[in-house]
């Protein structure tokens, strides 16, 4: 039985009236491209290549199958929180494309912002650029972020992608920069 990361249903549910791809570019989570589907991540992906797509993006180091497949039931036992969609090429067997909202709960419920939403790991293969994928994965993530409640979505990216992500109504926050300490081991 297919093991899906989050529950599927979600993505039938949303609806893509009002977003861009599938005014100009008539794609959605039914129909993302010839050849390809839409899914959340399953558990079986390792296999279908999921991570030399991120490896396109950052360093993955050496991630067996087992390593991989601990942390997605990890993630799936963190209920509400991570909604990682795919996208497939179907013949290829292959994921190409890919892209994470995670869903963090605020711990004071009288607060406007209640579920913060953010989207991480934007990646599309190298050779299944210029298909638009990458915005209907941002835009399928946005609205699963509204699906789900959040008050606020955000996103970490390199200075070249600003003007990509600010298509998407995100603008660099006045008064806040982007601030980390990494490798704390
Ligand atoms: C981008 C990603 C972020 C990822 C980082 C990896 C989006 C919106 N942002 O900022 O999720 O963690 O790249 O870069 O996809 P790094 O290899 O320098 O950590």
């Amino acid at each position: 039985m297919v093991e899906y990361l989050f529950n599927k249903s979600i993505l039938k549910d949303l609806d893509y009236t009002n977003c861009e791809v599938t005014i100009k570019h008539s794609i959605s989570f039914d129909n993302p491209g010839t050849g390809l589907s839409m899914r959340p991540l399953c558990r079986s992906d390792h296999a279908k290549g999921y991570m030399d797509l991120l490896s396109q993006l950052t360093q993955v180091g050496n991630t067996s199958e087992g390593m991989f497949i601990q942390r997605f039931d990890g993630m799936k036992d963190c209920k509400n929180s991570y909604y990682v969609v795919v996208i497939e090429d179907e013949q290829a067997g292959r994921i190409a494309a890919s892209g994470t909202l995670t869903v963090e709960q605020q711990l004071n419920p009288s607060l406007d912002i209640k579920s913060r939403g953010r989207i991480e790991d934007i990646v599309v293969l190298n050779t299944h650029r210029g298909k638009y994928l990458g915005k209907l994965l941002l835009e399928t993530l946005a609205l699963i972020a509204k699906y789900v409640d959040c008050d606020d979505l955000s996103l970490e990216c390199k200075d070249p992608l600003v003007r990509f992500y600010h298509q998407f109504g995100f603008i660099v926050q006045d008064e806040q920069v982007y601030m980390g300490n990494r490798y704390l081991h």
